[in-house]
């Protein structure tokens, strides 16, 4: 069987998909174009995608009963496939969910930590040689022990950043979720995204990116937030009408941002990169050597799955 990782991936994964299959590996680094794509479900019997690799419907064409029976997504997200489209054509999609829950949290405090200690802005005053010693007032901060983080979307990851919260940071933890959610610290469900906004020190999304997730934060969400308070996206670009975001942080509506995901990545608006109470990652969220394998590996998983005919492990569609 052959398979095609449409980028490189660290060698333990190709090692351990080559003990399964023909590997192909991809080297260049821009995502496929959508020729690229029809080509690839026609040579290839599953094909491991990632973020980039926007598989929309056109992708399917044709592609009925065609060679490739799976496309195993390296990431839990999963809105650059058209999965409703990848069916009808008799694909399987798969994910990898778990493997990348505690690096993305993890992502999450960091940008919450240096959106309320001000740490970019100060390194950057520290490196343009402008830090003319310590005083009392330099770079004053919100203190974050204590406070009070509101969570959208309780799932793994929001659950894993809920953790963090509480346990290292002894703060209040209020949710939005559509669906009731057994949680296993002390957090409160509230029913809509303005109470979570006005009750909140940080706002943090964790939701899919697509569907009915799309511009789920905007204009609305800001204007109930406090003026000190910090907005975390570490979900996905399209979670966020980024104008809107931009305008509260200009108009002083909210006190800072932290974001490691963008609507249209990996173009960032200028006028966020211009602002000093925002810190900005190039989507960081699982970049750790060991988490890039393991969810290599969770991938490899259900292409060995699902090309010997069984269900496998993480199949969305
Ligand atoms: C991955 C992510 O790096 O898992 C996800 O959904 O957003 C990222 O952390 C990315 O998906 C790799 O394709």
């Amino acid at each position: 069987m052959r398979v095609l990782f449409t980028t490189r991936l660290p060698d333990a994964v190709i090692e351990r998909a080559e003990q399964h299959f023909d590997v192909e590996v991809r080297e260049d680094t821009r995502p496929l174009k959508i020729g690229q794509m029809r080509a690839a479900l026609t040579l290839y019997d599953g094909v491991l995608p990632t973020l980039g690799d926007f598989f929309t419907a056109d992708a399917f064409e044709g592609a009925e009963g065609s060679r490739c029976k799976v496309l195993a997504n390296f990431g839990v997200g999963y809105n650059h496939i058209d999965v409703a489209a990848a069916r009808a054509a008799g694909l399987m999609v798969t994910n990898t969910p778990g493997a990348v829950t505690d690096a993305t949290a993890d992502i999450a405090l960091t940008l919450m930590l240096m959106t309320a200690r001000r740490a970019g802005e100060g390194e950057r005053l520290l490196r343009a040689g402008k830090w003319t010693g310590w005083t009392p007032t330099q770079l004053l901060g919100l203190h974050v022990t204590g406070k009070t983080v509101g969570i959208i979307g309780m799932g793994r990851i929001g659950q894993a950043i809920a953790r963090r919260c509480h346990y290292g940071f002894g703060m209040n933890v209020v949710y939005f979720n559509r669906s009731p959610k057994d949680v296993d610290i002390e957090a409160r469900q509230v029913e809509t995204l303005q109470e979570l906004a006005s009750l909140s020190d940080f706002v943090v999304t964790a939701v899919p990116g697509g569907g009915e997730n799309t511009y789920l934060v905007g204009e609305e969400l800001f204007a109930a937030m406090q003026p000190h308070a910090r907005f975390i996206n570490i979900a996905r670009g399209d979670v966020v009408d980024e104008d809107a975001l931009i305008e509260a942080l200009q108009t002083g509506q909210i006190g800072g941002a932290g974001l490691d995901v963008y609507e249209h990545e990996p173009k960032v608006p200028e006028a966020l990169t211009k602002m000093e109470n925002v810190a900005l990652l190039p989507h960081l969220g699982t970049a750790a050597l060991e988490v890039r394998e393991r969810m290599g590996f969770v991938a490899v998983d259900n292409l060995v799955a699902a090309l010997n005919g069984e269900t496998p492990p993480n199949l969305v569609n």
